[in-house]
């Protein structure tokens, strides 16, 4: 019988590269599973197409039989601990004990309070389980998802496009454009990945942004986030974030912890903050943030217009640490995703 974990990474990644065919947003995970035999040879796939839907381990198993092949010994190896819970569709641990699976194999465990304890009530089973199988790169692809479960609450990243010298506008309040347009259809894609995009009233009020996901020629992407007003300032008039394009919400409060709350409520698990720097500033000063992306381009402008307000940073021991996680030219500006530095702040 094969001990050796390491050999199932080959189909962990495989599982892993399943999981991208879901969607990224949305309240529930993006999963791959595989089914192997005991040469680690991959005889059925599946993936979770989204809340409703089967789940990946049960995806595999209805191709596995369509296959004709019975389950009866075979290992599943998923990407997420299967769940222990009946929830929109059944647990997908006890699927697996009574296909008869011999082993499973996992890369995270399910962060959900009922969903959690799938590998319990399979070793209860007999089923032989390894976890940890590929876990780094797991963690690092269902980032947003297993952040925003552990957490209780959306996974928010900030995004700004700044000059290099760190601004965001010109003495005037204009700001367009900053960054150029290899970085602007990357934020667009990004965007058909949330469940929502936030902003400041005052935002509106001076940018008048439309906050939709568009594709190069202007056309729609099909999934849109929900376009969210963050202020108490009353918003009256034909704005663009109006239009039907896309849902829109103003909370008329200045509680991110409040908006955070009603969002998860409503099944946002990735919510954008798209500015402006007042905005972006506080969800920083409360240390509410994930996951930083800023377009650096190639010009100064120097003056007030920073893209971060005063963060409460008197002296330098006191700065926000960050770490670099990607840093890549973008046509002819620089594209950072940056994380808060783990214990530093
Ligand atoms: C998925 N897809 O492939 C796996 C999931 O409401 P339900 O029944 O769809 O259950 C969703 C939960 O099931 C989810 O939050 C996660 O904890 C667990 N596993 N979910 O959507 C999958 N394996
Ligand atoms: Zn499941």
């Amino acid at each position: 019988m094969p001990t050796e974990t390491t050999a199932y990474e080959a189909p962990m990644r495989r599982a892993l590269e399943l999981a991208l065919n879901g969607p990224a947003y949305g309240v529930n995970p993006q999963v791959g599973a595989v089914l192997v035999n005991d040469n680690f040879e991959i005889l059925a796939e599946g993936w979770h197409m989204g809340a409703g839907t089967d789940h990946a381990e049960v995806a595999a198993l209805k191709a596995l039989a369509a296959k004709g092949i019975s389950p009866v010994g075979l290992t599943a190896v998923v990407t997420l601990e299967p769940c222990n819970h009946t929830g929109r569709t059944g647990p997908c641990a006890l699927a697996l004990v009574e296909a008869g699976v011999a082993r499973v194999v996992f890369a995270v465990a399910d962060p959900g309070e009922a969903s959690a304890r799938g590998a319990d009530t399979l070793r209860a089973a007999g089923i032989e389980v390894v976890d940890g199988v590929l876990a780094t790169e797991a963690e690092e692809q269902g980032r947003v998802w297993l952040t925003a479960n552990r957490l209780g609450r959306p996974f928010v990243t900030l995004k700004w496009a700044a000059s290099i010298d760190g601004r965001s506008a010109a003495e005037d309040g204009t700001s367009k454009w900053i960054s150029g347009p290899e970085s602007r259809a990357d934020t667009h894609l990004r965007r058909t990945q949330v469940d929502a995009i936030l902003v400041g009233t005052n935002t509106v009020l001076v940018d008048d942004p439309e906050l939709t996901a568009r594709k190069p020629n202007g056309e729609l992407f099909e999934h849109q986030p929900l376009r969210v007003i963050l202020g108490e300032t009353k918003i009256e008039g034909n704005y663009r974030i109006f239009n039907d394009a896309a849902e829109t919400v103003h909370y008329e409060t200045r509680s991110i912890h409040g908006a955070l709350a009603e969002l998860w409520a409503r099944g946002v698990r990735h919510v954008w903050v798209e500015g402006g720097p007042k905005v972006a500033s506080k969800f920083v000063k409360m240390g509410l943030f994930d996951e930083l992306l800023v377009y650096q381009a190639p010009m100064l402008i120097g003056g007030e217009r920073t893209s971060m307000r005063n963060l409460g940073v008197e002296t330098m021991s006191e700065a926000i640490a960050l770490e670099f996680n990607e840093v890549r030219l973008l046509g002819n500006d620089i594209f950072i995703r940056a994380t808060p530095l783990k214990g530093a702040n």
